[in-house]
């Protein structure tokens, strides 16, 4: 059974947060590759609301650990403003990045709702990256190695007030699947906040399936669950259309039951999709892969369930 759901997809076309130009040509990819007549197959209602607007990308070097930290803060409050109107109108935002320092805006806004209305907020990470450096970690500047440690308060005023409250979410609430790559100052201040990772050691042991059960655990009907989808999260040999690929990531099969499990939990009520960078794919085949999967995440399987 399908719940008819209605989606507004947000274009948000910077790179301003990578370490490599391109992910701003992500929201076009992505209708390009027919994301809003998958989702109507999927029996979503959808509207496009077109792309957000921000300062131009001007390729400077870090200041004070940040790189274009006066940009991402732009973009990112374009993102929050669009995200949460979408959500205070009952409607699923769909957030096209961009890179993925976009889901501050994004998640912030999220919260927000979620504050609000009394609603349990839990956050599932699918990245290759933990994305939980700050500006005295980051071996790079670039904000989007930051996005989870500036939701949890960690990083400059401008982003963790993005919301109102601060921190805008606690490290208690994000699940992070896939991780495969996490810088060494990184990992110790992951440990120290106490962030629930399966990373893909994990997943190898014990499987997508068992994993996905835990980290879907606790979870019940007054959740939101927000679904944040980097695309480098798969394997680079099916998306090596993203900026920072690693190798190792799950496969075809393996991301589709991810993406069964979290829709059949009925629980997804915000999603961002990021990181995809055309100008690094091969005819497109990283977006066509996102859209297949974002069909499994809204439902289609090969045969009813029960
Ligand atoms: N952890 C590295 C690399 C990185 C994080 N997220 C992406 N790449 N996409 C950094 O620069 O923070
Ligand atoms: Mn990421
Ligand atoms: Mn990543």
């Amino acid at each position: 059974m399908t719940r008819l759901r209605q989606v507004s997809l947000i274009g948000a076309p910077t790179d301003i947060g990578a370490g490599a130009r391109g992910a701003s040509m992500g929201p076009e990819a992505l209708r390009v590759a027919g994301l809003a007549a998958a989702l109507q197959a999927r029996g979503a209602q959808v509207e496009d609301r077109g792309n957000l607007q921000g300062p131009v990308n001007p390729w400077l070097p870090p200041q004070d650990g940040y790189r274009h930290l006066p940009e991402v803060v732009a973009w990112n409050t374009q993102v929050h403003t669009a995200v949460y109107a979408e959500l205070q109108a009952g409607r699923m935002p769909i957030l096209m990045g961009g890179d993925h320092c976009l889901a501050i805006g994004s998640i912030s806004a999220v919260a927000r709702h979620c504050r609000e209305r009394g609603k349990k907020l839990r956050v599932l990470w699918l990245d290759a990256h933990a994305d939980f450096n700050t500006n005295t970690l980051t071996p790079s500047g670039n904000v989007h190695g930051m996005p989870v440690a500036c939701l949890c308060g960690f990083g400059p005023q401008a982003l963790i007030e993005l919301g109102g409250a601060t921190p805008a979410i606690s490290p208690k609430w994000v699940r992070q699947i896939g991780i495969r790559s996490v810088d060494e100052g990184e990992r110790r201040f992951v440990h120290e906040q106490d962030l629930e990772v399966f990373d893909m050691r994990f997943i190898d042991e014990v499987g997508m399936r068992h994993a996905m059960e835990l980290a879907l655990a606790t979870m019940d009907a007054n959740t939101h669950l927000h679904v944040s989808f980097d695309v480098d999260f798969l394997d680079p040999s099916m998306a090596p259309g993203v900026g920072t690929t690693v190798p190792g990531g799950p496969t075809y099969r393996e991301a589709h039951l991810c993406m069964e499990m979290i829709s059949d939990s009925g629980l997804m009520a915000s999603l961002d999709i990021v990181e995809l960078n055309p100008a690094l794919d091969e005819r497109n085949k990283t977006a066509l892969v996102a859209v297949d999967l974002i069909e499994s995440l809204f439902g289609k399987s090969t045969l009813m369930r029960k």
